[in-house]
């Protein structure tokens, strides 16, 4: 069981919990052991094998350890089976609706029996709801429209969380004898920030042999189908993995086709049909019948994407860009965009430590950026006014550039620069003292407050934080979060020409569940002469692994390297951050 797996049962354990009205301090230890498990590089399997004493791993009590040496050793956990006996599963999707919290859950769940999305929806709509106490009219306007939002999402997840579900199945699947070629297509190919399904094209010796390891992998929840040249199964997590195994002089044709999408899918195929060819999963031909096959034809090209591109006329197009959205054209022209690389990355100028709501120290995310291979990185805790977070008064910051100091003394490995993620107050003022501005190398601004303004008030509240003279970067700027928040009305064209005006950089927040500014603007952004840089705003050591993720959202949105602040020698970093 991997610690995904583990981390997963511990979640499950603490939304069930709190739905039952358990005791918030213990839901709470669940949660954070379960990200803590999650994080864990040793594989709890092997500590748990070893006889290790869990509870040496921080935040880890006895009673945790007790459950989860449970879980390892049988493969379930008591107490999570009593739990789904005595609350309904269906309210752990009720409470991912907006504007419902684990307490109206149980509330609906004990005077109306709801127990599903679909009764919910029933009871606000036919009026029973409003009978309970504290759900007026309003708040069921509001539930049903987050009904409508949970719809739209769900079913999908994040791409960053697929990675480390997905490496451990590739790998057990290559490890087939005979596999000879074994990808993944689809959306996860095209680096889509959410994923609806896991598409693997294959070429094996032995197909039966294949698709057997995938039906009995150990995180395989259901097998959905199992035939002859396709195999479906749902993982644990809710993940579908369609498998399917094709001819090794086809592969290229299917390569291409199932990771579409769709719309560049159909560009291909019009341009095929332009020429007299037919384009399909097998690969392109000339003359033939009907049909997949098309038997009786001339097989133009099939066996790698490569030889399929050439024969139409167009160079390879990277995976991130197949949208239909003028690649196809800019392929025939010879006017693809050189891609920005992971490898072009320097550094990264976003990230949180234990000095605000980050759980690493900063001597522990220095020494990760460094084996990042970082040139310069910059500390960027959270200002002052987020007090739930921790942010940083003056007292604070000169204690913490103290801290930063002597960490240096005497090392030229990297070069930090002081930083902070200051807030954007309700009236677009900054949430920062003159003295801590004076301080700063980097100057990230960014909302976390009233999201709901309508777009008018919204955009003249960040415009005015844009032209404050200190201001470097624009940080995630449509504050939102896949599945859970909606961006913030915003008129990104005046936004764009604040930042033009300021020299401020627009943010692509490349932490998993934001992912923002989204690729179609990020875009717009390059083309409005604005420069990007990339952040991980990391919380752990471990957050600073999605600069890859915030790369593939970048090449979507067609950006070379010479877009892209960080990817820039720390002089010309520099340059672009002094303000005057
Ligand atoms: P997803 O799974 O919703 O995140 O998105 P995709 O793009 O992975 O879509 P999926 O899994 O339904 O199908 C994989 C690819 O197969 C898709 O990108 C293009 C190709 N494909 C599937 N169905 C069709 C179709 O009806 N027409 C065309 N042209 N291509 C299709
Ligand atoms: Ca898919
Ligand atoms: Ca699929
Ligand atoms: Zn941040």
């Amino acid at each position: 069981m991997s610690n995904a797996e583990i981390a997963r049962h511990l979640d499950r354990l603490a939304d069930l919990s709190e739905i039952g009205g358990d005791n918030p301090f213990r839901v709470r230890a669940y949660r954070n052991a379960a990200a803590t498990l999650r994080d864990l590089e040793t594989p709890v399997e092997d500590l748990v094998a070893a006889g290790a004493d869990l509870t040496q791993v921080k935040g880890i009590g006895k009673e945790i350890a007790e459950k989860v040496r449970t879980l390892v050793q049988t493969g379930s956990m008591p107490q999570l089976v009593a739990l789904e006996q005595e609350v309904p599963p269906g309210l752990l999707e009720v409470v991912k609706v907006k504007g419902v919290g684990p307490k109206q859950a149980a509330t609906l769940w004990k005077a109306l029996g709801v127990t599903s999305v679909d009764e919910l929806e029933a009871a606000a709509k036919d009026g029973r709801i409003t009978s309970l106490p504290g759900f007026g009219a309003k708040k069921v306007a509001n539930i049903l429209r987050g009904i409508e939002s949970y719809r739209r999402n769900t079913g999908r997840v994040l791409l960053g969380q697929v990675d480390a579900v997905l490496d451990r199945l590739l790998t057990h699947l290559r490890a087939v004898p005979g596999v000879r070629r074994l990808e993944v297509a689809g959306s996860y190919r095209r680096r889509k920030e959410t994923v609806g399904d896991i598409d693997i094209v294959a070429v094996a010796d032995d197909p039966a042999a294949l698709s057997d390891a995938l039906t009995s992998y150990d995180e395989v929840a259901a097998v959905l189908g199992k035939g002859e040249t396709k195999t479906s199964v749902e993982l644990g997590s809710g993940l579908q993995v369609d498998l399917r195994v094709v001819a090794e002089e086809s592969f290229g044709g299917a390569l291409l086709y199932f990771t579409g999408s769709k719309e560049h899918n159909v560009q291909l195929r019009q341009r095929a049909l332009e020429r007299g060819w037919h384009l399909n999963d097998y690969g392109l031909f000339e003359g033939g019948e009907p049909g997949r096959e098309r038997k009786g034809g001339r097989l133009l090209a099939s066996a790698t994407e490569d030889e399929i591109y050439a024969r139409l006329g167009l160079a390879f197009i990277p995976p991130e860009l197949r949208q239909g959205r003028g690649e196809v054209e800019a392929a025939a022209e010879g006017a693809l965009p050189a891609l920005i690389e992971p490898g072009d990355v320097r550094g990264d100028l976003h990230m949180h430590t234990t000095w605000s709501d980050g759980r690493d120290s900063l001597v522990a995310m220095v020494d990760a950026c460094v084996a990042l291979g970082y040139e310069y990185m910059a500390i960027t805790d959270h200002s002052g006014s987020l007090a739930l977070q921790g942010g940083l008064d003056d007292e604070k910051l000169r204690r913490q550039h103290a801290e930063l100091a002597e960490v240096m003394a005497g090392r030229y490995d990297i070069t930090v620069l002081r930083g902070m993620e200051v807030d954007i107050l309700k009236d677009g003022s900054l949430d920062v003292t003159d003295e801590q501005l004076a301080n700063l190398d980097v100057v990230l601004v960014s909302v976390h407050s009233f999201f709901e303004l309508p777009e008018a008030q919204q955009t003249e509240r960040v415009v005015r934080a844009l032209l404050h003279p200190r201001v470097n970067v624009y940080a995630h700027p449509l504050g939102r979060q896949l599945g859970q928040r909606d961006p913030i009305a915003l008129d990104l064209d005046a936004v764009f020409a604040a930042c033009r005006e300021n020299r401020v950089a627009v943010e692509h927040n490349a932490s998993p569940r934001r992912l923002d500014l989204p690729d179609v603007h990020l875009r717009a952004a390059a083309q409005a002469g604005l420069k990007v840089f990339i952040g991980t705003d990391a919380h752990s050591v471990r957050g600073l692994g999605a600069m890859g993720l915030g790369v593939s959202q970048a090449r979507r949105a067609w950006l070379t390297a010479d877009d892209v602040v960080n990817t820039r020698p720390l002089a010309e970093v520099l340059a672009f951050l002094a303000k005057r």
